[in-house]
């Protein structure tokens, strides 16, 4: 099994969990956090990293000692350091500091005094009213302890898929806003963020004085549970299990309590760290010169007071961006209105539900100038795919259809397989008939990691390879990505002049923000697509943008932003 860098990043936090709980030196427990961090977020694997011969001590905050300590669990899974601790120190006493109000002594004493060591005996000994009883922690300290383990056993259920939390989150909004006096309404934190999923939503609301409005929140239909009800901030459990925090603020700190709670938390305590630099003291409530507000209003107001651009939410994961907006290197991201044309959408024909005029009519609706038609090849039997015959009985309908269009291009397309052995699954004097191909990966996701990256490395030496769809096949909290390695596959794609989806059905985004990070880093282009099999998939698009802006790239870098001349150039180099 190759290591990911959520591994590396697991064993380095349990690491500092250990020894804290032991402990230890705070700057050496602080250097493993960092690690851990700075592994997690880097744009490549590092196994790859180290296999391609880099050297990793060069990473930020990543010593000799570190860099051997992660060649170590690439090669292994883990590190003597962490069997040793293990030895003197239950590994599971580590869950028990995700307890909120739990740090590391007080998990020591828990462990020495009533030798707890799991979560579920920590919840008995609450239950037993033995915790109450320990110096420095009392009954209270024991029932938020039990809140804490039911709160945290349903987080480890699944996070929430953006496009699901958004089915919860508008007509909520809409609802808030029939409050009298409501001014401001933004739902900040990962969802404004646009991060593929959410663990809850985080609304946050200016009002005028007197406002009804967090009595309206908690008395919605939808509310299953009220976990807590303040003037300013309250909490609750909808129906559907998310959960929902609500903030009211004043006006004047509107900004700063925005950006605050669009987080991430990583990005704010960058930003902070500058701040800190130039004097200032920047919170959720302003930033402030000598306990004197001098910014808060709005957050284009709080960035410029602590010398940078407005940085886009999407961007606020502290993967480099704080850097490049010192630096006024930030990209200038792609918008969904760059967007010119979809080129993956299924008909009837196979496994979609409409015809291509209908499809047409729909896309022209949205101001699009081009579709491309992508229907399964022969392959995916239980879609329906096509055989030869029909794909030319497709394209003639195309044909057909495009001389009687004016200002609107249907483009011929297939999504072909790309079978076990790197071949594609139609042959090639149909494939050259066609605009472009997505070509897929739809069966033996198990195979090894060289065999499943020498099967798609294979399938672009042809010379009709256009689009690699879907490029880790992975299905958000449903199936994991078959492994594959995605940097030989973006080296071949820029020697070749060829292109990546990103495919912005919310079930799948993939590429994921990461690795469309990694596309632009390489200079490989991508062609942001829907996958549409109903008419209203079309408007999947916007996810595909906000994962796409997440990673950083630019209209320029995606190429159903061109023009449908423009475009066939690119298609046919
Ligand atoms: P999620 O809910 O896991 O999908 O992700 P977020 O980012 O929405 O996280 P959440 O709901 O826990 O917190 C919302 C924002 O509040 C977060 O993005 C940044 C801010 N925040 C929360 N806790 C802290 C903290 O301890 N320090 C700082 N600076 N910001 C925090
Ligand atoms: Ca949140
Ligand atoms: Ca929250
Ligand atoms: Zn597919």
């Amino acid at each position: 099994m190759p290591v990911h860098n959520n591994d590396i990043a697991a064993v380095f936090n349990q690491v500092a969990d250990l020894l804290e709980i032991k402990g230890e030196n705070q700057f050496r427990i602080r250097a493993y956090r960092n690690a851990a961090r700075t592994v997690d977020g880097l744009s490549q694997s590092a196994a790859d990293m180290i296999a391609q011969g880099k050297d990793l001590s060069e990473l930020s905050g990543i010593g000799k000692d570190l860099a051997g300590k992660i060649n170590k669990v690439v090669e292994t899974g883990t590190v003597k350091l962490l069997e040793d601790l293990k030895g003197e120190t239950p590994a599971e006493l580590s869950d028990l500091m995700h307890v909120s109000g739990l740090g590391a002594k007080r998990v020591a004493t828990l462990h020495k005094e009533l030798n707890v060591t799991t979560l579920d005996e920590l919840a008995q000994a609450a239950k037993d009213g033995r915790i109450a009883e320990l110096e420095g922690f009392g009954a209270k300290t024991q029932e938020s302890i039990l809140e804490e383990i039911e709160r945290l056993r349903q987080e480890k259920q699944q996070r929430t898929k953006l496009a699901v939390a958004e089915q919860y989150a508008e007509p909520l909004v809409d609802y808030l806003k029939q409050a009298k006096g409501i001014k401001e309404i933004v739902i900040a934190g990962s969802y404004r963020r646009r991060k593929e999923t959410v663990r809850d939503l985080d609304i946050l609301v200016t009002c005028k004085k007197g406002s009804k409005v967090m009595d309206r929140f908690v008395n919605y239909d939808e509310v299953q549970k009220v976990v807590s009800h303040g003037r300013t901030k309250s909490t609750v459990l909808l129906r559907s299990g998310l959960q929902v925090d609500l903030r009211v603020v004043p006006q004047v700190s509107y900004g700063s309590a925005l950006m605050y709670s669009t987080g991430s938390k990583q990005h704010n305590i960058a930003v902070r760290k500058i701040a800190v630099k130039k004097k200032l003291k920047l919170s959720e409530y302003g930033i402030f010169e000598e306990d004197e507000r001098v910014a808060g209003r709005t957050e284009q107001e709080v960035y410029k007071q602590v010398g940078l651009p407005f940085v886009e939410p999407e961007l606020r994961e502290d993967r480099g961006e704080v850097e490049a907006a010192r630096k006024g290197k930030l990209p200038k991201l792609i918008e969904e209105k760059d967007i010119r044309g979809d080129l993956h959408v299924h008909t009837k024909r196979t496994d979609g539900h409409h015809t291509i005029s209908e499809l047409v009519e729909a896309a022209r609706k949205r101001s699009y100038d081009y579709i491309a038609i992508s229907d399964h090849s022969q392959h995916v039997t239980v879609a329906g795919g096509l055989k030869p015959e029909a794909v030319r009985e497709q394209i003639e309908e195309i044909d057909r259809l495009n001389n009687h269009l004016k200002g609107f291009t249907v483009l011929r397309a297939i999504e072909v397989d790309i079978l076990e052995d790197g071949s594609l699954d139609l042959p090639d004097d149909v494939l050259g008939t066609l605009d472009l191909t997505i070509c897929s990966v739809h069966s033996k996701f198990g195979l090894s990691r060289g065999r499943q990256t020498d099967r798609i490395l294979k399938a672009m030496d042809n010379r009709h390879f256009t689009v690699l769809g879907h490029p880790t096949g992975r299905l958000i909290n449903e199936r994991e990505p078959y492994e594959v390695d995605l940097g030989k596959v973006m080296r071949a794609a820029k020697d070749k002049g060829l292109f990546l989806e990103v495919n912005a059905h919310p079930d799948r985004l993939d590429l994921n923000d990461i690795y469309c990070k990694m596309a632009v880093g390489m200079g490989v282009k991508v062609a942001i697509s829907t996958d549409t099999h109903r008419i209203d998939d079309l408007n999947y698009m916007r996810f595909g943008v906000g994962q796409a802006r997440r990673g950083w790239l630019r209209a320029d870098d995606v190429i159903n932003t061109r023009s449908v001349t423009e475009l066939k150039k690119l298609l046919k180099k």
